[in-house]
């Protein structure tokens, strides 16, 4: 007998994804989070309804929201992931030896928890490495205490749903942008152009009156709506200064020269609504 996990993100579109066994479900201070094994996909973290990740398609998300602020930048050593408790960021992170400190600042310790049980196979534990840092707390008073610090803030957040709604705010990216050093580079989890397209215009008007070369770009990934997600490159640094810089230690499953160039390439009814 199969099991469907049902997702309805948006209230006109839903897909699903064939479950093997569930792993662990539970309510904790903040969400309800779910892991789940999948007969294609491997493991998958589901937090109130919405998958977040799974083993077979996060390298797309993971290694396009770091490594493109990463190289970007050249050589960072401070870098802070906001959210991203489950893990899959901070080791993109961890293969640049240039990095000194990765802060990450997730509010819900029982995420980072049970991806260190379920994700193991996948990431490895990138917390052992004595330059991860974890802090469980809210992103916002962090980023306040810390103006000019980190050459690289990686987003990496839920949807705007709930207390994640401040996390798509001018707000949240008038801070974000304060607390990078000079030269430095953000890139957030951005949605979907189809689904959202209002709100990644306002996003990156934000982005635009903060920094000098905004961008936004995509990576394909099945399990999310639309089969993609997008991502806003934040910085004074253009990304196109990453294309020549030598990628990190170890393997790149998803990002090479052409994706790289590629995911900024946007659909005209999309870049018409962006960039005018
Ligand atoms: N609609 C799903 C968006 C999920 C974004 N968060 C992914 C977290 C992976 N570290």
């Amino acid at each position: 007998m199969s099991i469907w996990f049902t997702e309805e993100l948006h209230p006109y579109y839903r897909k699903g994804i064939r479950v093997k066994r569930v792993l662990a479900d539970e309510q904790t201070q903040y969400q309800h989070l779910q892991f789940v094994e999948t007969d294609f996909f491997g493991n998958a973290m589901i937090l109130d309804g919405i998958i977040q990740l799974t083993e077979r398609d996060n390298m797309g998300y993971h290694e396009m929201i770091v490594h493109v602020p990463m190289l970007a930048v050249g050589k960072p050593k401070r870098v802070l992931i906001v959210g991203g408790g489950d893990g899959g960021s901070l080791q993109q992170v961890l293969r640049y030896p240039s990095v000194e400190e990765a802060v990450v600042c997730e509010l819900d310790q029982r995420v980072v928890d049970l991806s260190r049980e379920h994700f193991a196979a996948s990431f490895g534990d990138p917390w052992v490495d004595s330059r991860a840092k974890l802090l469980v707390r809210d992103a916002f008073g962090y980023l306040e205490e810390n103006p000019g610090q980190f050459d690289v803030i990686i987003s990496d957040t839920t949807d705007p749903i709930g207390m994640a709604e401040r996390l798509f705010s001018d707000e949240f990216y008038k801070l974000m942008v304060r607390a990078l050093a000079p030269g430095g580079a953000a890139a957030t989890q951005c949605e979907q152009p189809y689904f959202d397209t209002a709100l990644i215009k306002q996003i990156y008007q934000s982005a635009k009156a903060l920094t000098k070369n905004p961008a936004y770009y995509y990576a394909n990934i099945p399990t999310y709506p639309g089969g993609g997600i997008g991502f806003m490159y934040v910085s004074d640094t253009p990304w196109t200064n990453g294309l020549t810089s030598n990628y990190p230690l170890g393997e790149n499953k998803y990002l090479n020269t052409e994706i790289h160039k590629a995911a900024f390439a946007l659909p005209e009814f999309f870049r018409k609504e962006l960039y005018g």
